[in-house]
């Protein structure tokens, strides 16, 4: 019920669990204390000489802002030590990141963007923290990144906290979605948002217009459409949004709808794609999913991908369900 704290909500949940050890409501009330500390530097960014760029580059080849090394630190700082952890994988680091052998391990994995949407920093826009939580293989004492390679139906939560005008944390562990805003001044996560769900329609769509040359037929055909609206045989006419900041995008849509698509281009064509499965595609999709709606590459439901390596980058339609569908329709057509 709205007004629980982020902490009693999850204990309550635990409690529905009889079989749960309690491990994982700690693991998460850590989460939930790294988020808070990154909140606390994303607000205060000029003042602490946080803005701008680090000089250095992540192993995406994307330009680091101090603020992604800033935020990296503090999430695997908040988390090494708490034992609930084997060990853990960041969009800013190339390798695994193992548990300090001065720590106890714990049985999860967790996968994470500490600071997605980073390019927004500067301009004062949203961004946020991307999380996705995985059960290590029993019995293995230092994991490697092939333990990370689960498909995103394993996962047993999913999160993003979005540091906007408020600051928002975003959760499902399988039970559907909840919202949480954080109050500042008893520094506590306050659920605000029960049980979000997602319309099955929409008329607003999310893409970056300016890669349209690049996309494959059946998503120049979607937008395509969109743009022309009643004009172009579609039952109404749509709306567009482009945030940069995808934690934002899928904030908009749990909130009022819409469809998110960072598709395949030929841009880059050995990427393969933009977003990263593992810990941007597959906690967005299991969250999306929870809500109601859809999430899929165009040619396959993103939650089933066997991924291949930690840092692999995959093509994202997501969002209202029957938008999602018809794109996924498009492709099929095009096949054939
Ligand atoms: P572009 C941010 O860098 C991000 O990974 C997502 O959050 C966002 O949706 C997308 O990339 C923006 O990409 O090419 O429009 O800058």
């Amino acid at each position: 019920m709205a007004g629980l704290s982020l902490v009693q909500h999850i204990i309550l949940e635990q409690r529905r669990a009889p079989e749960a050890s309690g491990e994982f409501t700690l693991l998460l009330n850590d989460i939930v204390s790294a988020c808070k500390a990154i909140a606390h530097e994303v607000n205060r960014g000029g003042l602490a000489g946080n803005l701008g760029i680090a000089g250095s580059e992540n192993v995406q080849g994307e330009v680091q802002k101090k603020l992604d090394i800033i935020t990296n630190d503090i999430f695997i700082r908040s988390l090494e030590w708490t034992g609930h952890l084997a060990a853990m994988a960041s969009e800013e680091n190339d390798e695994i990141i193992p548990i300090p052998a001065h720590y106890p391990r714990g049985k999860y994995l967790i996968c994470f963007d500490p600071l997605d949407g980073s390019s927004n920093i500067d301009i004062n826009l949203s961004v946020g923290t991307i999380f996705s939580v995985l059960r290590a293989p029993d019995g293995i004492a230092e994991p490697s990144e092939a333990d990370f390679l689960q498909p995103g139906t394993r996962q047993v939560c999913a999160g993003f906290c979005v540091y906007g005008p408020t600051t928002l944390m975003v959760l499902t562990t399988g039970n559907g979605v909840n919202g949480f805003t954080l109050d500042r001044d008893v520094g506590e996560f306050i659920l605000t948002h029960p049980d979000m769900r997602i319309p099955e329609d929409t008329a607003e769509f999310a893409v970056n217009m300016s890669n349209r040359r690049f996309w494959e037929e059946p998503v120049r055909r979607y937008v395509d459409e969109c743009m022309l609206g009643l004009d172009g045989g579609r039952e109404k006419n749509f709306n567009m949004r482009w945030v940069a900041s995808m934690v934002a995008e899928v904030y908009r849509i749990l909130v009022r709808g819409g469809i998110f698509m960072y598709p395949y281009d030929t841009k880059s064509p050995g990427k393969g794609g933009k977003l990263r499965l593992m810990y941007e595609a597959n906690p967005m999709s299991f969250i999306v999913e929870q809500a109601g709606g859809a999430s899929s590459t165009g040619r396959e439901r993103i939650l089933d991908i066997r991924p291949e390596h930690v840092h692999q980058r995959v093509p994202v339609i997501l969002g209202s369900k029957n938008e999602v569908d018809r794109v996924v329709s498009y492709h099929g057509q095009h096949r054939a």
